[in-house]
């Protein structure tokens, strides 16, 4: 699921210049979206690459993949021209947008220590989620982009394969997932992810082993539910775990995960955050992805 971006790849990616992207209301616009996959298509060994990306989120036993772009990441450093790079790949997957008007296309990541330490940018355990699980439409792919690692060395991340973590359930357990009488957190100014979805089932009865498996971890402790719905949920979050695998995101890797195969957290940062200066704190930039309606990733 790593993905090594060619030497000869690399140097012609150095050499471009892309031009600045265009919004239309929160997607990447299509003249932009034409403008990244043809550039990069034209690059040499970039089909080699382009058909590693695509095996390791459709293949069979895939869902997600981390693109090394660390390379490109030492010489032009995080700005606009590494930023603009990185969302070229990312179109080649599907069409980026910015859910969240305040953030135009990629939203910071960083670290606040005073912040519940279980949510995103928080310092503690950021157990399995989908990103948006409470919108209709969720965001087809997420995307997660370090800019810098934990200088404490925390962090890792987790991610586990949904539908197996599922699979290994008991019936009556599934049967409880599939009741809408889940709910998780608030929902406002929110574009392109379609209405709220209060409550919702976790399984969404599509054929096993397909759609979301809306789930976050984090509704055991932050929403009311009702006894059999904790204790389902609790037995997912487990299976979830058991399958995990993890591993640290080096400054430059860019990671991709299918939401509708694989759920994503991250392990607790280092001891001693508020120690560490803001501007050295562990940063990673976040970017959603829709894929197109019909697309095997939209099914
Ligand atoms: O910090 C991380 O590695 C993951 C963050 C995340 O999943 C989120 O903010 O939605
Ligand atoms: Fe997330």
């Amino acid at each position: 699921m790593f993905i090594d971006i060619p030497r000869e790849l690399e140097a012609a990616l150095l050499g471009l210049s892309l031009q600045d992207w265009e919004l239309d209301g929160p997607f990447l616009a299509a003249p932009t979206v034409e403008h990244y996959r043809s550039t990069l298509a034209a690059l040499p060994q970039f089909e080699r690459t382009a058909a590693a990306l695509s095996d390791a989120l459709t293949g069979k036993s895939g869902g997600y993949a981390v693109l090394r772009l660390g390379g490109l990441a030492d010489v032009l450093g995080a700005g606009d021209r590494f930023r603009r790079l990185a969302t070229a790949f990312a179109a080649q997957v599907a069409v980026p947008f910015s859910p969240f008007p305040k953030w135009p296309l990629w939203k910071d990541i960083g670290v606040k220590v005073d912040k519940d330490p279980g949510k995103s940018s928080g310092t503690g355990y950021n157990a399995f989620h989908m990103d948006l699980v409470n919108a209709t439409l969720p965001p087809d792919f997420t995307t997660l982009l370090c800019v810098r690692t934990d200088p404490r060395d925390g962090g890792p991340s987790i991610l586990s394969d949904a539908h197996a973590a599922v699979a290994r359930l008991p019936e009556q357990t599934r049967a409880l997932l599939a009741e809408p009488a889940f709910h998780y957190g608030t929902f406002f100014d929110l574009n392109g992810v379609g209405e709220e979805c209060k409550p919702f089932p976790i399984l969404d009865g599509t054929e096993p082993g397909r759609g979301f498996v809306r789930f976050t971890a984090k509704m055991l402790e932050r929403s009311e539910l009702g006894r059999p719905q904790a204790e389902v949920a609790r037995a997912l979050e487990e299976e979830l775990v058991r399958g995990q695998v993890s591993f640290m995101l080096e400054p430059g890797d860019y990671l991709i995960v299918d939401q509708r195969r694989f759920l994503h957290g991250r392990e607790a940062l280092g001891n001693g955050q508020e120690k560490v200066p803001a501007a050295d704190r562990r940063l990673l930039l976040q970017l959603f992805l829709r894929a197109p309606s019909g697309s095997a990733a939209a099914r």
